[in-house]
Order: C-alpha cells, then structure tokens, then sequence
C-alpha cells in the first residue's frame, strides 16, 4: 500500500519538490539564454531565407513521386510548471518512489502523468473503490463482502472472467486466514495486477519500444472515434522525444479531414508525415511509400494511421491485412505491431470490439484512450483477460503529453487509490 501519510513519506515528497523547483528555475534560466542566442540567430536565418525564396522561385521544382514529406517544423519542448506542493503531488511522488525511483530521478512531467492519471480514474474509482473501502473497513473480509466487491467489479467493466478470478482467490484465502480490510485491498491490488500483467508477461515484453537496428512498423486499428490519429500524433511525439528517427504513414484515406489533422501532430512532435496527395488513395500504396522513405532515412519508427470507418466492416479488415501483406512484402525483417485503440470510455462495447478485431486483425497489443473521466477504466482488465492483449500505452487527455507506456503498478495504484 501507498502510505503518505507517514512524515517520511511526506519528508521524502518535500524532498522531491524542493529538487524539481530547484531543476525548473535552472531550466528556466538555461532556456532564457538559449533563446536569445536563437533570436541571433534567426535574424540571420530570416535574411538567408529572403534570399533562397527569390532562388527557389525561378526553379520549377517538380515532385518525382506522388508523395511528400512535410519539412519540420522546430519546436521548444519545455518541461511543465510545476505545480502546488499538495496530496496529489505527494501521492504522485510515493507512487513513484514505490517503484524505486530516486529523488533526483524523478520529472515533472512523470508527477503531472500521475496526477493525471488518478483523476482521470476518478470517476471509476468512486463507482468502485469508495463504496469498497466504506464497506471493507477496518474489519475483516466477510462473505458478505465478497458479494459486494463481486457486484462493484462487474459494474466497473471488469469482467466476469477477472472478477471470477479476484473473487476466487479471495474466497480461497478468507477460508485459510482471517483478512484485515487494508490486507484485503492489499491482496486485490495483487490480483488486478497479475490478472492485466499476464498477457504482457506472456508477449515476451515488458515495454514496448522501438527495436535497435530493424524498421519497426506500429499500425494504429480500430473502429471510428476511438483515438487512433491522437494517440499516433502522442506516440511521434513520444518517439521522437525519445531519439527514435521516427515517420508518420497516413493511411486513412477514407476520412478528408485525416491528412490534414495528422500534418498538425507531425508538426507539433517535429516528425514527417507521409501522405497522398490524391483522394481516396489506396492506404496499402500510402504505406508503400512511406517504407520506402523509412528505408531511405534508415528510420526507426514507422506509425500508420489507418480508417475506423469504411463501407463495410469487412473492407476494414481487408484493407488491414493489404497493408501488412505489403509490409511483410517490402521489410521482412521489420519488427510489426498492430496496436488495437480503445476508448475507455466505451467499456462493454469497446471490449466487443477487441474481440471482433481480434479474431480477424492478427492484433499484438492494445492502447486505451479517454481514461480521463470515464467511469470505465475496468475495462482494462477485461481487454487483458479475456482478449489477452498487453496493454502498450494509455491515454488520458487530449494534449501531446497526455500518453504513457503502460504501467500496471501505476494504473493499479491510481484505480485504487483512496484518497
Ligand atoms: N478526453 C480525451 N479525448 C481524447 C483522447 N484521445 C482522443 N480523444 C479525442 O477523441 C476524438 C477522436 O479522436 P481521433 O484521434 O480523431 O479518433 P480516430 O480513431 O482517429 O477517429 P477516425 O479517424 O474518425 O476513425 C478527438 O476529439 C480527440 O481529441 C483522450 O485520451 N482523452
Ligand atoms: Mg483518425
């Protein structure tokens, strides 16, 4: 259990903020000289640009293909402000001292994930943990209770197969031992743990990231409005942040609107996009094209955006499979994940979705979006047991940090937190 009420767990927070305040003003300052070394240079750079302008406009500068890569756009990355010193960033900070992080090792951005993360769950921890700590208590599990715990697991979207599971193993140990209401949320937490860890355990890996030295190649499915452009935009930026020579394939040709939106995530992770300029292209030539381009980058990262929606939902999956057929195709030693993207916020449907996908989409992992107030975060647990797809990354918010790798300790402790 995470404790912050203990005065060193408090002391330890202290410790934490006093640092990142100390870090961010040093930033700050850095920031400030850089920037004006930048405006330097930029009046020099703007003049340069007058003159190729002038240079370029003579030329009949002709396409030899029917794609084109958008130049990047530089932006400042700067760290968040850090906020109050409160329970929330307390909480954040034993969270992560709990997965042994050190003082110094801790970010800004990792506290805001969590803060973010824990008021997100908001909504499915009160319809869930609030009615199950007031009815655990201080006393000991009853019968009873496993009732009640039975019905709060299934209406938060866990699903039968994991509830069955918890309800189980509870029963077994309540028949050994008697259990302490904080024991019995001690041992739940274990249980939700193994339950959405099991899958991750059995894909072989525990994080996943690019792989050195290959093409890796992420395909974003899932049906229309789940998150799949946003999540790409996050997950170039993500990439790219992380030193990952990373390209944007887009391949929902379906949807006008889709080039357009991906262009403004490239821009803003600084990653080329690349696309067709024609309509209703063939996604399968898109995604040609841009393997062509990884090629020649020697790029690390390949993230398709694909169509939720077309005429039919056999389309869909054909469609998918033309993709990796060209892929398999083009880079057969490209290391391929197709990534299923869920909207929390759908919970039973979306996890019929996941197995719809499932059966005909050959699916690698999953990527939950909107846990930000949805009342349906569960459904992470039912997508691990009964899709058995590891979990790769969650998002919680629409903004461009608002993505993280997947981490059960963290979901486990923000979904069950009880404060
Ligand atoms: N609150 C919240 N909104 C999100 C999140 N992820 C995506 N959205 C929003 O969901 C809406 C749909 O997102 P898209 O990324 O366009 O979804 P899509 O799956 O690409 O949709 P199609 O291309 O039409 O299939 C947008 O308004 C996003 O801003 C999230 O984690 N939290
Ligand atoms: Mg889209």
């Amino acid at each position: 259990m995470i404790n912050t009420d203990s005065d060193s767990s408090k002391e330890w927070a202290a410790q934490a903020y006093a640092l990142l305040k100390q870090k961010q003003e040093d930033k700050k300052a850095e920031l400030k000289k850089e920037e004006d070394k930048k405006a330097e240079l930029k009046k020099e750079e703007d003049k340069k640009a007058e003159l190729k302008k002038e240079e370029d406009k003579e030329k009949d500068f002709v396409e030899s293909s029917n794609f084109q890569i958008k130049s990047p756009f530089l932006k400042n990355d700067v760290e968040s402000e850090l906020g109050e010193f409160n329970d929330e960033f307390t909480w954040s900070a034993m969270v992560l001292a709990a997965q042994g992080k050190k003082i110094n090792q801790i970010s800004i951005d990792e506290i805001d994930w969590l803060t973010k993360l824990r008021r997100g769950l908001e909504e499915t921890r009160k319809g869930f943990v609030t009615e199950l700590l007031d009815k655990l208590g201080d006393d000991p599990l009853t019968p009873e209770s496993l009732d009640d715990l039975e019905t709060l697991l299934i209406r938060a979207d866990v699903g039968t197969f994991s509830t069955d599971k918890v309800i189980n193993s509870l029963r077994k140990k309540l028949n050994e031992e008697v259990v302490g209401g904080e024991e019995g949320i001690k041992f739940l937490k274990e249980e939700l743990r193994s339950i959405i860890n099991k899958p991750i355990k059995d894909s072989g890996i525990d994080l996943l990231v690019p792989q050195q030295g290959i093409l890796n190649v992420w395909l974003l499915v899932g049906v229309n409005g789940v998150g799949k452009t946003t999540t790409l935009g996050k997950l170039a930026y993500l990439s790219s942040r992380s030193n990952y020579k990373t390209l944007i394939a887009a391949a929902d040709t379906f949807r006008a609107a889709a080039v357009e939106q991906l262009k403004v995530w490239g821009e803003r992770s600084n990653v080329d996009v690349i696309f067709n300029k024609s309509k209703n292209a063939d996604p399968a030539a898109v995604v040609f094209d841009a393997i062509n381009s990884a090629k020649k980058r020697n790029s690390d990262l390949l993230l398709v955006d694909t169509a939720g929606r077309l005429q039919t939902k056999n389309n869909l999956m054909e469609e998918l499979s033309k993709i990796k057929k060209i892929i398999d195709k083009k880079v057969p030693n490209a290391k391929v994940e197709s990534l299923l993207v869920l909207d929390a916020s759908q919970g039973q449907n979306g996890l019929n979705q996941a197995k719809s996908f499932a059966k005909s989409a050959n699916l690698s992992g999953a990527i939950l979006t909107k846990l930000d107030g949805s009342s349906r975060g569960g459904v992470s647990l039912a997508v691990s047991s009964e899709v058995n797809l590891p979990i790769r990354f969650i998002g919680a918010g629409e903004g461009i940090k608002d993505l993280r790798p997947f981490n059960s300790f963290e979901f486990i402790e923000a979904l069950l937190s009880d404060k």
